[in-house]
């Protein structure tokens, strides 16, 4: 019977920049592999990243990147599905109280939001 397998006898993909929160599995840029979507905090620019699946694996370098316009210590991505319905699944970065929403497509992230949902409005 073979020796059980310990996690640290695995080859470790290190993200390049830290990332500081993640999300996945889902297909950003609609070529069938899942991808992996992380914001990293390097003092005060945010920044959302796309790490691209690939039938090897997960590539250790990002693919696409977008910076987010806000000082929320740390923001989180979180997949949406496909809000617009074009076929390509799409990201949004939660902050304190709103929702930038990236729309994917065939180059990974967009450079920009495309959609930004206040989560409280003003009351009645
Ligand atoms: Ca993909
Ligand atoms: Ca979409």
């Amino acid at each position: 019977m073979a020796a059980p397998l310990r996690v640290t006898d695995l080859p470790a993909t290190t993200l390049t920049p830290a990332a500081t929160t993640f999300a996945g599995a889902r297909d950003l840029d609609g070529d069938g592999c899942s991808d992996l979507i992380a914001v990293s905090v390097a003092g005060v620019a945010r920044t959302l990243r796309m790490y691209r699946g690939t039938p090897l694996g997960l590539s250790p370098s990002p693919s696409s990147e977008a910076s987010i316009d806000a000082t929320t210590s740390t923001p989180a991505p979180v997949w949406l599905g496909d809000v617009n319905r074009d076929g390509f699944d799409d990201v949004g970065v939660t902050l304190t109280t709103e929702i930038l929403v990236y729309h994917g497509r065939t180059d990974g992230l967009p450079d920009h939001p495309s959609q930004r949902v206040v989560l409280r409005g003003p009351d009645p």
